[in-house]
Formats: C-alpha cells, structure tokens, sequence
C-alpha cells in the first residue's frame, strides 16, 4: 500500500512551531502573503534574514511530537511506500525519526546562492548579504519558497501522488497552492484521501474521511 502524506504547519505547533494563519494570521505585522515573496526581500533583506534567524534559533528550543513520532513508526511499516510531503521548513520530522521526507518549501538549515544555485548549510546567522562560499559572487538568501517561485520536488512528488493509494493531509489550512491541489490529483489518481487536521481546512469537503482534532491525537490514532 503507497502512502503519501503531506504536512502543514499544524504538525509542529504541538512542538510549539507557531502556524502561519491561526492566531492573528500575521507575520511580523503582515499578511504572509504579502511578505513571504522575493519581492519583500529584495525590499528589507534584513527584515527577512532576522526573520528566519529567530525561526532558526528558535529550532534548538523544540522537539518533534507524537504526531512526527507516529509517522516514523509508520514508515518503520511501510519503508518505501511511505513518502512525508512538508510543507514545513523545520526539522521535526527528520528528528522525530522520518527519513523519507521532502521539504516542498525548502529548510530553515539551508542556504541558497542566488547566482550559482548552491546550497550551504546554515547553521548561525551570517548577516544581512552573505557571501556565497562556492562562487564567491553572489549572495546566500534563505533555501525557502516563497510566493511566485516553484515549490522543489514537484516531479517526484506528482509521481508519487499519481501511484498512491492513500493520501493524508496534517495539520494544513489548504490556502496555499499548489500543495493545497494535491488531495484532488491523488484522487484523480484513485487514492483514499484523509484529512486530519486541527479543524475543517479549505478543502475539507474534498476528502473521502476528514477527522478533526489534535495531530498529537489524531496521527498515533490513524497509524495504529
Ligand atoms: C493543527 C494544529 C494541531 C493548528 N493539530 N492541526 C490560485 C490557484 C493556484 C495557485 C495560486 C492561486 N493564486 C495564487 C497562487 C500561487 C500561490 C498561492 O497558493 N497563493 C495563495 C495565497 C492562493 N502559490 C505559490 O506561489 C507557490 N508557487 C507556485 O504556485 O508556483 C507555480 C508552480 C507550482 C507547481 C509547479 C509549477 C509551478 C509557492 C508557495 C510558497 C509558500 N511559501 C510559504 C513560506 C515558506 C517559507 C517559510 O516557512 O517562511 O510556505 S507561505 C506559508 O504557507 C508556508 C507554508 O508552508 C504554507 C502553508 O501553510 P500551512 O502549513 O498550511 O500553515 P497554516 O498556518 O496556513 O495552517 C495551519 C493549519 O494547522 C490550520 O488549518 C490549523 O487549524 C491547523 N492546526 N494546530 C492539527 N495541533
């Protein structure tokens, strides 16, 4: 049985990673799709770079929760079947033990060079231009999709959708495509689909079973 799942911020608010549009729906003052964008870094670099400094740092402070633990356990089962969609650029799902997981919006540890397409690690903060380490020419800005840019991996995971057999869709408000149009290509595909998420998202309407509640509560629930 092939398995995809695919994750929101609602994964890891239990790990205490703040969601984007529960409480005030704000990021730093806006709306995030307003300043997620290329365009407000090109703007205020620095407000973006401290942004995600503190994300970063807050990393340290946070531990994977049953609903990551859970899915581990679920690939202990599956192996290769299972595949962990994130739309999350945290690292909770790799410590919670997952190791089949894609990051669709990049990693919150990871540097992207605007000219040579290099990636660093990023560990620390470098500052508001860093200089890439490879080319040496341009700068490193954070490795994260933001509105107007192609999410990664969208090859591998449109197969994977098309073959799956169950698709479960945690702890995401089904507001940003194109991850938001996935329950619909993998019921295309003839995949069971299921929503476990905190309340009804957007597109609750479109799974064949949604279940509301706590991931903590609800992943260990379905993989047992
Ligand atoms: C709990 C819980 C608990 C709380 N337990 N649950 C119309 C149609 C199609 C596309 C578009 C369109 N109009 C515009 C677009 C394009 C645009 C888009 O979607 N805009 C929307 C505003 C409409 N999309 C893009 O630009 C994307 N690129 C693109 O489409 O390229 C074209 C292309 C695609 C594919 C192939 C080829 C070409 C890029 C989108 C990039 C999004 N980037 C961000 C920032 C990433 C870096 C960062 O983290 O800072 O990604 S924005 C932000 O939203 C972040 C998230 O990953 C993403 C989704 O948020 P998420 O995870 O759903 O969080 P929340 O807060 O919204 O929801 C949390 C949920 O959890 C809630 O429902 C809670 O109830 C729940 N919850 N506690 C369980 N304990």
């Amino acid at each position: 049985m092939k398995v995809v799942v695919l994750t929101g911020a609602g994964v890891s608010a239990e790990s205490g990673v703040p969601t984007f549009r529960d409480a005030d729906g704000l990021w730093e003052g806006h709306r995030v799709e307003d300043v997620a964008t290329p365009e407000a870094y090109d703007l205020q670099p620095s407000v973006v770079h401290r942004f995600y400094d503190a994300r970063r740092a807050a990393l340290a402070g946070v531990e994977p929760n049953d609903a990551h633990r859970a899915l581990a356990v679920l690939e202990e089962a599956l192996g290769d079947d299972l595949l962990v969609v994130t739309q999350n650029i945290d690292d909770l799902h790799e410590r919670g033990g997952s190791t089949r997981v894609l990051h669709m919006h990049g990693e919150l540890r990871s540097a992207l060079c605007r000219g040579c397409r290099s990636r660093v690690a990023w560990t620390e903060d470098l500052g508001d231009y860093p200089p890439c380490p490879r080319c040496g020419v341009s700068e490193l800005r954070p490795d994260v999709v933001w509105f107007g840019e192609i999410p990664y991996e969208m090859d591998r995971i449109m197969a994977a959708l098309e073959e799956a057999d169950v698709f479960v869709s945690i702890g995401t408000s089904g507001a940003v495509y194109p991850a938001a149009g996935f329950v619909q290509y993998a019921a295309a595909g003839g995949a069971r689909t299921v929503e476990l998420n905190l309340e009804p998202s957007a597109g609750s309407h479109l799974f064949d079973d949604a279940r509301h509640g706590p991931a903590s509560v609800l992943v260990p629930a379905f993989v047992r």
